[in-house]
């Protein structure tokens, strides 16, 4: 299994290096940055478990109970506006990374000035990412859990943030809301996700506003919905309390993250990360490796059909030449014929003045030499 695992490993990045080289030749520069940055991820073991879903779904207050604190800013309103990688660290350290390439060490109290859309509105500080170090076992080999903005809000900045990481998404964790049943856009959202995301979690979140009755029928609901409509068919979905389990982890309080359901979560999650994390990877990067060929292959061939283009127009150009010269040589031998026609007319004409004018002229010699003599 280990062996077939690196096998697998080597070819992948092979065929990713013989991307790169096309996509070097062809001096297409985000696609050499985009595969180099996905060969260094598989190289380096990292994983990105990205928690990705509409905005307000609780997928903030969910990453901040899988690791048991108060990690990240939440809010009623739409809140997170930048993406956050946490990853693991013996210490809690933060740092912000702005677009010029500046990387500045922050606090945890600190980072809603640069993380959410009310400190940083429209992301007026230029801000590129964020990293925490956080000692949380879950982050173990290799694994970043990435925070980032709920998309479909009135700020198309977020959305734009989370799309934008969408290519990075090695396996997604999508948050559903149990008092908003599934809606069109959230199934837009999760086959762009499905492009990239080599397994997806689907966690329906804020149960604790729902009797046992209601969250039964808000679960059949969203499982019909994802076998209908995006084809999902035997998908677990973990009906949870975000909330519940955060205030129980911070608490200390067992029975709350009992009834939060958060462990049912945490336990597939564990056994995932043990045992399947390695193939996912591979499968993700294929994923991605495919979507950079596809983006190849389409640039080449808008190339071949733009070179074609004027291949077709020059064909036309010299069949339409061709008739023009054969016309132009059939109007100058018409022509021709006309103007010798007209010459022989007015050599005639002139052949027959100059004869009336000698004969007049031989008339008038003719009397006056009899006048003379
Ligand atoms: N009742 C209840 N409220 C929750 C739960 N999870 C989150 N919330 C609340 O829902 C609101 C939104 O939570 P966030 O974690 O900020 O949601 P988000 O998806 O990260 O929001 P954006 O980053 O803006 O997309 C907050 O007021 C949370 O307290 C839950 O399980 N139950
Ligand atoms: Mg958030």
């Amino acid at each position: 299994m280990e062996q077939s695992y690196g096998k697998l490993k080597t070819e992948v990045l092979k065929n990713l290096g013989l991307l790169e080289n096309i996509a070097n030749q062809r001096k297409i520069v985000h696609l050499v940055e985009y595969l180099g940055e996905v060969k260094q991820k598989l190289l380096q073991g990292r994983f990105n478990l990205v928690v990705l879903g509409e905005f307000k779904r609780g997928k903030t207050t969910f990453l901040n109970a899988l690791l048991g604190a108060d990690l990240l800013p939440t809010a009623v309103v739409p809140l997170t506006s930048i993406v956050t990688l946490i990853q693991y660290g013996e210490r809690i350290s933060a740092k912000v990374t702005f677009l010029d390439g500046v990387v500045e060490e922050t606090t945890l109290d600190e980072l809603h000035l640069y993380v959410t859309e009310e400190g940083n509105p429209c992301n007026e500080k230029n801000v590129k990412l964020v990293h925490l170090e956080y000692p949380s076992p879950y982050l173990k080999d290799g694994v970043v859990l990435i925070d980032t903005p709920g998309v479909g809000s009135i700020y198309q900045n977020n959305t734009d943030e989370t799309y934008n990481y969408l290519p990075k998404v090695d396996a997604a964790i999508f948050l559903l809301s149990s008092d908003q049943p599934i809606s069109r856009s959230e199934l837009d959202f999760l086959k762009d996700i499905g492009q990239y995301s080599a397994k997806t979690f689907f966690i329906l979140n804020k149960v604790d506003y729902l009797t046992d009755l209601d969250k039964k029928k808000a679960l059949e609901f969203a499982k019909k919905v994802l076998a209908e409509k995006v084809g999902l068919e035997e998908i677990n979905i973990y009906s949870l309390s975000a909330k519940l389990a955060l205030d129980g982890k911070i608490s200390g309080d067992d029975e709350k993250i009992k009834a939060s359901n958060l462990p049912a979560f945490t336990a597939m999650l564990e056994k995932f990360l043990l045992k399947e994390k390695g193939r996912a990877a591979i499968n993700a990067t294929c994923n991605k490796g495919n979507n950079a060929a596809g983006e190849l292959q389409l640039g080449l061939e808008l190339e071949m059909k733009a070179l074609g283009i004027p291949l077709e127009e020059l064909k036309a150009k010299i069949v339409l030449f061709d008739e023009m010269v054969i016309n132009l040589r059939q109007e100058q031998e018409d022509n021709g014929y006309i103007f010798q026609g007209e010459k022989s007319k007015v050599y005639q004409e002139l052949e027959h003045e100059i004869t009336v004018f000698q004969e007049s002229q031989d008339i008038m010699i003719v009397k006056e030499i009899e006048q003379e003599y």
